[in-house]
C-alpha cells in the first residue's frame, strides 16, 4: 500500500476529516503536512523502524491478561485511537465482573433527589463523545512510557446527572466509587485492617466541568471488562487515577475524602515555592502535567519520521520541538486530529540523519509559556508520580 493512500477504515477516517476540515485549537499552530498525519503514522511499505538503543534488544511487552496490568511498546504505537486491545491496564484490586442487566450506578449523599440508573437508564439518554488521552500517573521512562492510551469515549455528561440529582449547598466534595476492593490499613498505629472500595474524589467545581462523562462505550465499542465495565469516569485532561472503573456510586459530602487514592497514594511529594516559602507538600495527583516524548523513529528512504506525543491538561500548545544531538530545537508538526484532550502525536522529519548512535529529545511548550523541563530543571520530587521530565532517546542510524 502505498504512504500516500489511507491504511486505517472506518469512524477514524471520518473524525479525522472533520478534525482537518473544522481546525484544531492548537494555539495558532498551522498544520504545514504536505499529507495527511495519519499517513505518516501508519507505516509506509517502504518505512522501517529504527532500534533505540535505550531499548532492549527485541523489546515485547507482555500480552494482555486477566487481572493484570498492561502497557504499551510505544515504539510501535501508530494509530491516533489505542485500540481497546492495546490500551494501557492499571488496577489496584480486582476486575469485578458484574452483569449488564445487574448493574445500578447509585447517586447519593447532599442532593435533594437521590436515584439509581441502570446501564439501560444511561444509554436512554444522551449519548456524548470525546476524545480524550491519559497516561498513568506513575508513567515513566522505565518502561518507554508505555501506561498511556488515547481513545474516544461515549456515556452521559456527569453535570446533567448532577443537576438532576439537585445539589445542596453545603456539598463541596464529589467521591466515586468502583465495584472493586481491597484491605486497607489506614493507619501504621492501627492494627486493622478494613475492607475499601477503590475511590476518588474532586471538589464540586472541578465536577461540574461539562467535558467529563460517564462512558460505557470506548472507541465505538461497548466499555471493556479490563477498562471498567459497564461504567467508567473519564475526566478529560487529569491523570488515569482519576478515571474510576467499574463505577457504582457517586456520593455528595460536605468534606474533603481522604481514601488512599487521594490521601496516601497517588500523592506527589515535591519541595515547591509556597508564597515565598521553600516547603515540602503532598499533593493528590490531578491534572496531567505538560509532557512529550519521543516513542518511534522510522527511515523512510534517506529520512527518518520522529514521532512522539504529547499530554497535559487541556491548555492549548505553542509548540513542540525536536533536538537531534547538540543541534538547535526544530520545530515537529502536531496531528491534526488533535483535540484539546485528546493526546497530541507529532511528527519531525530528519533529514541527512548520519549513522552512528544520536541522542534525540523533545519537548513542548504550551500558550502561557510554560516549557517542559528537562530531568535537572525539574523540582525535587523523591515520589514516582508526575513524571514529566523531557526524556532523552538513544537511536542507532545505520
Ligand atoms: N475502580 C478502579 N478504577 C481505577 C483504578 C482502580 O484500581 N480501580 N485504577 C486507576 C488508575 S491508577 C489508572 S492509571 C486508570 C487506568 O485505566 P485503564 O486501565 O483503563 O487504562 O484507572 C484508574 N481507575
Ligand atoms: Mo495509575
Amino acid at each position: 500500500m502505498s504512504k500516500q493512500e489511507p491504511q486505517n477504515q472506518g469512524p477514524e477516517l471520518n473524525t479525522r476529516r472533520t478534525a482537518l476540515k473544522t481546525g484544531v485549537a492548537l494555539g495558532g499552530m498551522a498544520a504545514t503536512a504536505t499529507m495527511p498525519f495519519w499517513s505518516q503514522l501508519a507505516m509506509g511499505a517502504s518505512e522501517e523502524l529504527v532500534p533505540f538503543s535505550d531499548m532492549p534488544e527485541g523489546y515485547t511487552v507482555p500480552p494482555v491478561a486477566p487481572g493484570g496490568i498492561h502497557y504499551l511498546d510505544t515504539s510501535r504505537i501508530d494509530s491516533f485511537y489505542t485500540p481497546n486491545d492495546d490500551f494501557y491496564i492499571i488496577q489496584h484490586y480486582n476486575q469485578p465482573q458484574v452483569a449488564d442487566a445487574d448493574f445500578r450506578l447509585r447517586i447519593s449523599g447532599l442532593i435533594n433527589n437521590p436515584f439509581e440508573l441502570s446501564l439501560a437508564d444511561l444509554k436512554s439518554r444522551q449519548k456524548f463523545e470525546i476524545d480524550a488521552g491519559f497516561e498513568c500517573g506513575g508513567n515513566s521512562p522505565r518502561l518507554f512510557q508505555g501506561l498511556i492510551g488515547n481513545a474516544r469515549w461515549g456515556g452521559v455528561r456527569l453535570v446533567d446527572l448532577l443537576e438532576e440529582a439537585g445539589l445542596q449547598r453545603d456539598g463541596v466534595e464529589v467521591v466515586f466509587y468502583g465495584a472493586d476492593k481491597g484491605m486497607e490499613k489506614t493507619r501504621s498505629d492501627l492494627d486493622m485492617e478494613v475492607e475499601q472500595s477503590f475511590g476518588r474524589s474532586m471538589h464540586i467545581d472541578d465536577a461540574l466541568n461539562p467535558d467529563i462523562i460517564l462512558a460505557y462505550e470506548m472507541n465505538g465499542e461497548p466499555l471493556p471488562l479490563y477498562h471498567g465495565a459497564p461504567l467508567r469516569v473519564v475526566v478529560p485532561g487529569w491523570y488515569g487515577v482519576a478515571n474510576v472503573k467499574w463505577l457504582d456510586q457517586i456520593h455528595i459530602q460536605d468534606s474533603r475524602y481522604m481514601g488512599r487514592f487521594m490521601g496516601r497514594d497517588y500523592v506527589t511529594l515535591s519541595k515547591r515555592d509556597i508564597g515565598g516559602e521553600e516547603r515540602w507538600e503532598e499533593r493528590s495527583v490531578t491534572r496531567i502535567q505538560l509532557k512529550s516524548s519521543i516513542i518511534r523513529v522510522t527511515r523512510n528512504g534517506r529520512d527518518h519520521n520522529i514521532t512522539g506525543f504529547v499530554l497535559n491538561d487541556g491548555t492549548p500548545l505553542r509548540s513542540v520541538e525536536v533536538k537531534i544531538d547538540n543541534g538547535p530545537w526544530q520545530q515537529a508538526e502536531i496531528d491534526p486530529a488533535s483535540s484539546k484532550y485528546s493526546w497530541k502525536l507529532f511528527n519531525y522529519t530528519w533529514r541527512g540523519a548520519r549513522s552512528g548512535e544520536h541522542t534525540i529529545v523533545s519537548r513542548v511548550t504550551d500558550v502561557t509559556g510554560q516549557v517542559q523541563a528537562t530531568a535537572e530543571q525539574m523540582p525535587e520530587k523523591p515520589t514516582r508520580w508526575e513524571n514529566y521530565a523531557q526524556f532523552p532517546r538513544r537511536v542507532m542510524i545505520s
